[in-house]
């Protein structure tokens, strides 16, 4: 007779030995970021699109108003996959094939992955993640940029944070800003997360420039909008952290463990 059967050669049911195991995966970081940010925005009446991680120079450079051959090319260090190809370097691009395909008022975000042609360290990688936005209408004034960019900082950063809009520069934005809050761990008293700054770059924005807008067919003189952009990577490091970007493309169980 088998040691492990009956007298009728069933196998035993043995009660005492411990459970399986049985591991559940859950989400990565960057993803729930994403999540995070596409669910705020949705409240506030945007919906979500996305689009190719191939695109083309007009997509990605030319549409944006970064003229052939101009020095602001040099701000994206491209992957280029031949002639008339390259890896996209924001997510903006599919922005320009929303506004192709609609007319305004739109609404939208696209999150995705971008890509740069960057030396790998702490601070950079040659792969990133970035949400989009763009808000499109008559009448769109940067008091309205404000309200929105505001009302998000407060809802994923905490009521009590105080703001700032420092100018900046973008091709596809004018007048273009950067967006610093207090920051969250010391509230502006300066500590290690904020450089002993009190602040921390949040995201990027500006009203849209009517280059864009004549590049999509649109009358830069009826038509207004804002738009802005925020770094995933970015934004998970600040939330969580994290000192090294590398870390959130290593998949070492270790550190997304962490994060369940
Ligand atoms: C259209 C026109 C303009 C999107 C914008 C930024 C400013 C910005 C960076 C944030 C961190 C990229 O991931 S990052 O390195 N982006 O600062 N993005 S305004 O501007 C648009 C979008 C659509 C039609």
């Amino acid at each position: 007779r088998h040691p492990d059967r009956g007298a009728r050669g069933a196998a035993h049911l043995d009660l005492t030995l411990p459970g399986r195991a049985m591991p559940v995966g859950h989400q990565h970081i960057v993803t729930k970021t994403i999540d995070e940010i596409k669910t705020i925005f949705k409240a506030m009446g945007f919906s979500v699109a996305t689009g190719p991680e191939i695109e083309t120079d007009w997509y990605n450079f030319q549409a944006l108003n970064f003229p052939p051959d101009h020095p602001a090319r040099d701000m994206q260090d491209t992957f280029f996959i031949d002639d008339t190809r390259l890896l996209r370097t924001h997510t903006t691009p599919v922005q320009i094939r929303v506004m192709e395909q609609r007319t305004p008022p739109i609404r939208i975000i696209m999150p995705g992955r971008v890509f740069r042609n960057e030396v790998i360290s702490a601070r950079s990688h040659v792969q990133f993640h970035q949400v989009d936005g763009l808000f499109c209408d008559a009448h769109v004034t940067f008091a309205d940029l404000k309200g929105t960019l505001v009302a998000f900082a407060k809802r994923y950063y905490g009521s009590a944070l105080k703001y700032r809009f420092r100018p900046s520069f973008f091709p596809f934005t004018e007048p273009s800003a950067e967006m610093d809050i207090t920051c969250y761990l010391c509230a502006g008293k300066g500590c290690r997360v904020c450089k002993q700054s009190g602040w921390l770059e949040i995201l990027g924005c500006g009203m849209v420039d009517p280059n864009v807008f004549r590049a999509v067919g649109y009358d830069p003189d009826a038509v207004s909008g804002y738009a802005f952009g925020i770094g995933i990577e970015r934004t998970a490091m600040l939330r969580h952290g994290v000192d090294d970007i590398r870390l959130l493309f290593e998949n070492d169980l270790r550190v997304n463990r962490q994060f369940i």
